[in-house]
C-alpha cells in the first residue's frame, strides 16, 4: 500500500514505490481553476526534487477527468500558474508524465493530457476542445499538440466543431495511446508501471514533426466564412493551428495572443451567458419536490406538434400511445413520427438498426380510454379554448390518479384549461416549439394551482428529452410568444412606414438571427398568426396601431411557405420577394397615406431589440419569467436569437438601461402607446443597475 498526502485538497499524491499517483479532486467536474493549478505544480514540484519517483500519473477523482479551466474565473484579474506556462513545465518534466482519464477530458482538461507523455483513456471516455463553443479557442497548448498528434484536417475538425470524440475514434487519431477498462486509479497504477518496465513508451508530443496542410486550413477558412460570418474565435483558432507549423515556443506564442483576443470580444461574454443560462433555469422554486414517475406518455393530435413531441418522446425511450380523432388523422401522425425517425437516422440521431424498435414504442389509438395508462399526456390540438377544455373534461374522466395532464397551448390561459378537470393540480401547461423534436426549448407554464411535484415532473421530462425546460407563469403567450407578438408590431410598423422585408429579415439575419421575422412567419404559415390576431381583435385597444398588411396577404391565399407565396415566393430557389406581396404593400401604405421613408440597417436593428427588449422586462417585472436568464434562453432555444449575442437581455445588459430608456422615449414621440418605458428598466436606468444583477439576486 502507498503513502498518501493531504486528503482535504483538490490534488492528492499517492506514492506506490517508484510511482507517484496524482489525483485531482475537485467536484463537480475537475475544472482547473487556479489553486488547483497552483497545486498540480507544487505537488510535481515536489516529486522532482525527491528525485525518487519514476512516473507520474495524473488521473482524477469523480466520473469526470476535467472540464477545462474554471470558466467563472474568466474576466477575473489571472493568477499564477498560467495554465500554459503549467503544461510546458509538465512537458518537460524530466520524470515521465502519463495522463489516465475516464468520462469527460475536455478543453483545458485535454491539453493538460497532451501536455503529458502518454494518454490512456478509460473506456466511455470522450476527449474534446469545446472552446469555440464559449467564443475562446484552446488557449493552452491544444492548438499546438492536437494537430501534431492527429494531423491537420482532424485537428481543425476537433476545434472548430467543440464535439465530443469517442475513445474509440481518439485511440485511432492517435490522441490515445491506450484504451483501457477499469477502475481509474488501478488502470492508472497499471499504466505507470507499464512505463517503468518499458511496456509503455512515452514521448513529449512537441517533439513530434508536423505535416503542414495549407489546403486544409484554407478550406476551413472558406467554410467558416460562409457558414459562420459572424464568429471570431473559430477564425482565431485556424490561426492558431496554421501556426503550429513553427517550432512549439513560437506557436505557443501565436495560441496564447489569437486566445487573449478572443477572451476581450463581448462574443465570449455573450457565449459564456449561453452556457451558464442553459443550466440557470433548472434553479426553480419546485427543485427539490420529487417528480412522478415517467415511462408512458399519452400524446393528443397527430398533427405537426403531436407527431413532433410523440418522435422526441420516443427518441427519449419512452413509450407513447398517441391518440387522433380518426383512422386517417392517425395514419398521417404515425407516418410523420415514422418520417422524423428516418431523419433522426439520417442525422445520426438514431442508429439504423434502432429504428424498428424505437418505433415499436408506439401505440396508435383512436380511443381516448387508451390513454388511461399514460404517466403524463399531452394535448397537441389546435388552438381553441372550447375544444381544449372538452379534451380535458374527458381526460379527467380517463386518466389514471397521479396522471399529469398537460397542454401544449402556445397562448391559452392554462388556468381555464386546469378548472374543466376535478385535478387542477395535475394540469400544467408544457408549451414545445417547432419541429418538437428538434428545437431544443420547453416553456413549463405553471397554472396557480399546480402541485410542485407536477412542475418538477415537467422538467423531468424536459431532461429526459434532452431539451432545455424554462418555467413561465401564465399570460397570453407565457414568456417567448408574448415578446414575439409585441416586437412582431414592431416588424409590421417598419415595413409599413417604408422597410422592406427582406431588408429588414437580412438586417437581422446581418446581426445574427438564424431567420428574419418574415421569412419565420412564412415558413410558420402566415395563417396563424392571421388567427391569432382575429382571436385578439376584441381586446385590441383603440389607440394601438394596426398594420392590415399580413391579413390581406392572408385574403388572397398566400400564407407563405405551405401555399409557395406569402412575403417570399417560393416557386423559386432561394426564394425571391413575391411582387404581388409587394404591391399589397404598397397600396395598404398609400391608403393610410404614408409617405414611405428609408431607414438604415442599424435603425431597423435598434428599434426590433428595443422592442423586444421592453417586453421582455415587463415579463421579468410581471414575474412571468423567474429571472433575466429564463427569458435569455427562451430566446437562444426556441426562437433562434444569436446565441453569441447571450439572449436579449445579455444584450441589452450590453447597451444599458439607460440607452434603452432613452430610445422609447424618442421613439415615444410617434406612437406613445407602443412605445412606453417599462418601470423596470426606468428603475435600472436611475440607479445604474443591469439584468445580471438580478440573475445574480435570484
Ligand atoms: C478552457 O478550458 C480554456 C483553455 O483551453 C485555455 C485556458 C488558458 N468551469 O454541465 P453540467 C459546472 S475553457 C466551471 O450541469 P453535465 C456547471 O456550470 C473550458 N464550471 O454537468 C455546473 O454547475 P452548477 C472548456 C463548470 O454532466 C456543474 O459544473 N470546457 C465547468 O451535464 C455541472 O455541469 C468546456 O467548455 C467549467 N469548465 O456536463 C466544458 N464545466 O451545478 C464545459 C461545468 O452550479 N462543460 N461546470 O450548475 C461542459 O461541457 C459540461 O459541463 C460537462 C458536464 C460535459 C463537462
Amino acid at each position: 500500500m502507498g503513502s498518501e498526502t493531504g486528503a482535504d485538497r483538490a490534488v492528492r499524491v499517492e506514492r506506490v514505490g517508484r510511482v507517484a499517483l496524482l489525483e485531482i479532486d475537485n467536484p463537480p467536474v475537475n475544472a482547473l481553476g487556479s489553486s488547483v493549478r497552483a497545486e498540480i505544480q507544487a505537488a510535481l514540484r515536489a516529486l522532482q526534487a525527491e528525485e525518487s519517483a519514476g512516473v507520474i500519473a495524473i488521473h482524477s477523482a469523480g466520473r469526470t477527468f476535467s472540464a477545462g479551466a474554471d470558466i467563472r474565473e474568466f474576466g477575473k484579474p489571472p493568477r499564477a500558474p498560467a495554465m500554459p506556462d503549467l503544461y510546458d513545465e509538465i512537458e518537460a518534466s524530466a520524470i515521465p508524465v502519463i495522463a489516465v482519464m475516464q468520462g469527460m477530458a475536455l478543453g483545458g482538461g485535454l491539453e493538460l493530457a497532451l501536455a503529458c507523455h502518454a494518454r490512456i483513456g478509460i473506456e466511455g471516455l470522450k476527449v474534446g476542445q469545446p472552446e469555440v463553443l464559449i467564443g475562446l479557442l484552446p488557449g493552452a497548448g491544444g492548438t499546438q499538440r492536437l494537430p501534431r498528434l492527429t494531423g491537420v484536417p482532424a485537428a481543425l475538425d476537433i476545434c472548430l466543431s467543440g464535439r465530443k470524440v469517442p475513445a474509440e475514434e481518439a485511440l485511432k487519431l492517435g490522441i490515445l495511446d491506450r484504451l483501457e477498462a477499469g477502475e481509474t486509479r488501478a488502470v492508472a497504477l497499471d499504466a505507470a508501471e507499464a512505463v517503468l518496465s518499458g511496456r509503455l513508451a512515452t514521448r513529449r508530443t512537441s517533439e513530434i514533426d508536423l505535416v503542414a496542410d495549407p489546403a486544409a486550413l484554407e478550406a476551413a477558412r472558406d467554410r467558416l466564412r460562409r457558414t459562420q460570418p459572424h464568429l471570431v474565435s473559430p477564425l482565431a483558432c485556424v490561426d492558431a493551428i496554421e501556426a503550429a507549423a513553427l517550432p512549439l515556443a513560437e506557436g505557443l506564442k501565436v495560441e496564447r495572443q489569437r486566445f487573449l483576443d478572443c477572451m476581450d470580444t463581448p462574443q465570449r461574454a455573450g457565449l459564456i451567458h449561453a452556457f451558464f443560462v442553459e443550466r440557470a433555469v433548472a434553479n426553480v422554486p419546485e427543485k427539490s419536490a420529487t417528480p412522478r414517475p415517467l415511462s408512458a406518455l399519452g400524446v393528443i393530435g397527430g398533427g405537426t406538434m403531436g407527431s413532433g413531441i410523440a418522435t422526441a418522446a420516443l427518441l427519449a425511450g419512452l413509450s407513447v400511445t398517441l391518440d387522433e380523432v380518426s383512422d386517417e388523422a392517425l395514419a398521417r401522425g404515425v407516418s410523420t413520427i415514422t418520417r422524423n425517425l428516418d431523419g433522426a437516422v439520417k442525422r445520426g440521431k438514431l442508429a439504423a438498426d434502432a429504428r424498428d424498435s424505437t418505433l415499436a414504442r408506439l401505440t396508435a389509438s383512436t380511443e381516448m380510454a387508451d390513454l388511461g395508462e399514460a404517466d403524463l399526456i399531452i394535448e397537441a390540438v389546435f388552438e381553441n379554448m372550447e375544444v381544449k377544455k372538452d379534451i380535458f373534461t374527458r381526460l379527467d374522466k380517463i386518466a389514471k390518479p397521479g396522471a399529469v395532464l398537460a397542454s401544449n397551448t402556445s397562448y391559452l390561459n392554462i388556468n381555464e384549461i386546469a378548472a374543466a378537470t376535478s385535478r387542477p393540480g395535475d394540469v400544467l401547461g408544457l408549451h414545445f416549439f417547432s419541429p418538437a423534436h428538434v428545437m431544443r426549448l420547453l416553456e413549463i407554464v405553471v397554472a396557480d394551482r399546480a402541485a410542485p411535484e407536477v412542475v418538477a415532473t415537467g422538467f423531468a421530462l424536459a431532461r429526459r428529452l434532452g431539451k432545455v425546460g424554462v418555467r413561465a407563469g401564465v399570460c397570453d403567450g407565457f414568456i417567448g410568444n408574448r415578446i414575439l407578438s409585441h416586437y412582431l408590431k414592431e416588424a409590421t410598423y417598419l415595413l409599413m412606414d417604408g422597410a422592406s422585408p427582406a431588408q429588414i429579415d437580412r438586417a437581422l439575419e446581418d446581426f445574427g438571427f438564424a431567420m428574419g421575422p418574415f421569412r419565420v412567419s412564412d415558413l410558420a404559415g402566415l395563417d396563424i398568426g392571421w388567427a391569432e390576431r382575429k382571436r385578439k381583435a376584441p381586446m385590441r385597444p383603440p389607440e394601438e396601431r394596426y398594420v392590415p398588411i399580413a391579413d390581406v396577404l392572408c385574403e388572397h391565399g398566400w400564407f407563405g411557405r405551405k401555399t409557395g407565396q406569402g412575403y417570399y415566393d417560393y416557386s423559386q430557389d432561394p426564394a425571391p420577394p413575391y411582387p404581388p406581396a409587394m404591391e399589397v404593400i404598397e397600396a395598404e401604405r398609400a391608403k393610410a397615406g404614408i409617405v414611405p421613408r428609408s431607414f438604415p440597417d442599424e435603425e431597423i436593428v435598434e428599434r426590433y431589440m428595443t422592442a423586444m427588449i421592453s417586453e421582455a422586462a415587463r415579463v421579468v417585472e410581471d414575474g412571468i419569467a423567474l429571472r433575466p436568464a429564463d427569458v435569455d434562453a427562451v430566446f437562444l432555444f426556441g426562437y433562434g436569437f444569436p446565441r453569441f449575442r447571450g439572449g436579449p437581455l445579455h444584450y441589452a445588459d450590453t447597451l444599458g438601461a439607460a440607452e434603452i430608456v432613452s430610445r422609447i422615449e424618442r421613439y415615444a414621440a410617434e406612437d406613445p402607446h407602443y412605445w412606453q418605458v417599462p418601470a423596470l428598466l426606468r428603475r435600472m436606468a436611475e440607479d445604474g443597475g443591469s439584468f445580471d444583477d438580478l440573475n445574480r439576486a435570484g
